[in-house]
């Protein structure tokens, strides 16, 4: 019994073998198996010290853990999760704890757990940002499933989470896939967090004709207020970065053509699927097709004239407005994030700690801001908040900021640059406060061409007329 492992890690590609060391490194006697045998070979080569018990087939892997045997696998999302899970049944019995950290489409969680809980087997959908080195430091770790598990894991999975003043970045989120769609809401924060940024870096090139020395200084000084978080501080770096072949700034020679993954695909869809505003976080998935298409903006950029508004620009101000801008955009933006979080209580029955979520969010992972605090803060005051934007500290920073937020939009439009994340968000903004939007002319439509019946402002809800248009 001594000699058996404490963990296992199926799947040693970066985020896998990084985690291993994790585990280590705090002391976890770690058993680790990857498909292939290089990538074990590799690990075992750069973490000599880990003392990891590497294993070659599933069998001598599960064989090798102490029961209940605990085992995360980090492997890509998909088939190759199914794959492993098969690989390691046979020789796994009821009790077990089977751990997916890797960033699996929560549906495919949601089978998982059903399917394994039928066999006993303990499954968890455990979401981890943070990258390569969040896996090895300390991620933000967000797990759900059978929760009858939480306790055996969680002190393993807190010990190596990130901490920030003291908490660590890791705790119980909720039944089946609500681990899996949390992370799935992060990263489509994170898209939209990342969008923003990008929005304001194309204003200060192309609408204020900065160079990359002003804007590195003014990412700085916004790091060190409000704004300040990880992606802040990366995007201030970047403008230090010299192309190491001799070229000037290496941002100056990255072809303008985005990835992804899919995980800011995933919220769209949620949002889409669950009826749930969440424009911002949509647009910078559209934005980075849009963008990615390098040769269709090429012809666009021939075929379709600017025709922008030369207005009248005093860099100072214009900045100090996009700073407002950011800032109550990404207030926005969160807002429509943690109204898809409320969506999943709604659809899924999956009760969620807004507040808690925030501080998982503060340290390790890619959104973690100085923010998050003032988020947690508007939950532990009413846990029930409707909307984020309804929080008081929210409102008082809207109210402040509002004027710079409004002014930036036009700047941009004028200008010709596109920010459809800023606008988006002030027009998610304004429509939350519509206490008479444009909804009726929509019924109106409707009644006109499909006689699908509308409501009347002037009789109880519930009762729907017909009108003869023609
Ligand atoms: P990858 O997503 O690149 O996956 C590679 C791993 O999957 C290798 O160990 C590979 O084994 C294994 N694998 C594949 Br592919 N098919 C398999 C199969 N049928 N059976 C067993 N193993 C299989 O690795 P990663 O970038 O380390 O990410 C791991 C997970 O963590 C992913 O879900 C990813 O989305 C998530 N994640 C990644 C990051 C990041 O920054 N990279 C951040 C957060 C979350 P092989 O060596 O034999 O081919």
């Amino acid at each position: 019994m001594k000699d058996l492992y404490e963990f296992g890690v199926a799947g040693l590609a970066v985020m896998g073998g990084n985690l291993a060391r994790n585990l280590a490194n705090h002391g976890f006697r770690v058993a680790v198996w990857n498909r292939g045998w290089e990538k074990t070979e590799a690990l075992l080569a750069r973490a000599p010290e880990a003392g990891f018990g590497a294993f070659r087939t599933p069998e001598e892997f599960v064989g090798a853990l102490a029961r209940p045997r605990k085992i995360i696998l980090m492997v890509q999302a998909g088939a190759a999760v199914d794959a492993c899970i098969a690989g390691f049944l046979p020789y796994l019995e009821p009790g077990d704890i089977v751990m997916d950290g890797g960033n699996s489409h929560y549906p495919d969680t949601v089978r998982r757990c059903r399917e394994l809980a039928e066999k006993g087997i303990r499954f968890l959908g455990v979401g981890i940002s943070g990258g390569e080195e969040g896996a090895l430091n300390g991620p933000s770790i967000m797990p759900g499933g059978d929760e009858s598990a939480w306790p055996e894991v969680a002190p393993c999975l807190q010990t190596i989470a990130a901490h920030v003043d003291g908490v660590p970045c890791c705790d119980w989120i909720g039944p089946e896939g609500a681990g899996h769609y949390v992370k799935m809401v992060h990263n489509g924060i994170e898209y939209a967090d990342m969008e923003l940024i990008a929005e304001a870096y194309a204003f200060l090139r192309d609408g204020l004709k900065l160079d990359n020395e002003a804007m590195g200084r003014i990412f700085e000084r916004w790091n060190a207020g409000a704004l300040a978080g990880y992606l802040m501080e990366i995007t201030a770096k970047i403008f230090r970065k010299a192309d190491p072949e001799g070229t000037g700034l290496l941002l100056d020679r990255i072809l303008d053509a985005p990835g992804q993954k899919g995980t800011g695909r995933w919220t769209g869809v949620a949002a889409l699927e669950t009826g749930t505003p969440a424009a911002a976080i949509a647009d910078a998935v559209f934005q980075r097709f849009l963008n990615a298409d390098v040769e269709f903006r090429r012809r666009g950029g021939e075929l379709l004239p600017a025709g922008t508004v030369a207005a009248p620009v005093d860099v100072e101000s214009a900045v100090a407005d996009l700073e407002r801008a950011l800032y109550a955009a990404k207030i926005c933006v969160y807002a429509q994030g943690f109204a898809l979080l409320k969506a999943a209580e709604k659809e899924f029955r999956w009760p969620l700690n807004y507040g808690g979520i925030a501080l998982l969010w503060r340290g390790g992972c890619i959104i973690r801001a100085r923010f998050l605090n003032d988020i947690n803060a508007a939950y532990r005051r009413n846990p029930a908040l409707e909307n984020l934007l309804f929080d008081e500290f929210f409102r008082d920073e809207l109210a402040a900021n509002l004027p710079g937020f409004r002014r930036c939009t036009a700047a941009g439009a004028l200008a010709g640059v596109p920010m459809p994340a800023v606008a988006g968000a002030l027009a998610y903004y304004d429509s939350c406060r519509a206490q008479r939007s444009s909804g009726n002319l929509i019924q109106a439509q409707r009644d006109f061409f499909g006689a699908h019946r509308f409501e009347r402002v002037d009789r109880p809800r519930g009762e729907t007329f017909h009108a003869e248009w023609m």
